[in-house]
């Protein structure tokens, strides 16, 4: 796949604030975002999309999940809650294509989402 500007990020070759970093996974403040607290995990191999997750990469997007879990824990907003979003191609409102979990917290979610 062709790289993106989380690639850039990865390597530190564009400024975020990045609030988690592991082997595997780099957590990081959105650019835009869309409730007081808005977090995007992203593995460091390079997935598209979520229809290209193999299996051997299913340990992976489990520690996604488990780094914005542990995020949620040690800013204390694990028991008001949070919602996590995978965005998927078009109709889903992906627009940067390396695979990232958002991690919304801070404000009252509505449902259907938009
Ligand atoms: P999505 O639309 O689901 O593909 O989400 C991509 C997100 O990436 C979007 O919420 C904005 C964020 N984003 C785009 N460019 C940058 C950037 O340069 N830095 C940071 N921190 N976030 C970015």
């Amino acid at each position: 796949m062709s790289e993106t500007l989380f690639d850039k990020i990865i390597r530190r070759e564009i400024p975020a604030d990045i609030v988690h970093e592991d082997e595997h996974v780099l957590g990081f403040r959105d650019i835009n975002p869309q409730a007081p607290v808005h977090v995007l995990f992203i593995p460091k191999k390079p997935i598209a999309t979520l229809n290209d997750l193999e299996h051997a990469d299913m340990l992976l997007a489990g520690r996604l999940m488990k780094a914005a879990a542990d995020f949620a824990k040690r800013e204390g907003f694990d028991e008001a809650g949070y919602r996590v979003v995978m965005n998927t191609n078009r109709d889903g409102g992906q627009s940067v294509y390396h695979i990232h979990l958002h991690l919304l917290a801070g404000r009252q979610m509505t449902w259907p989402p938009g």
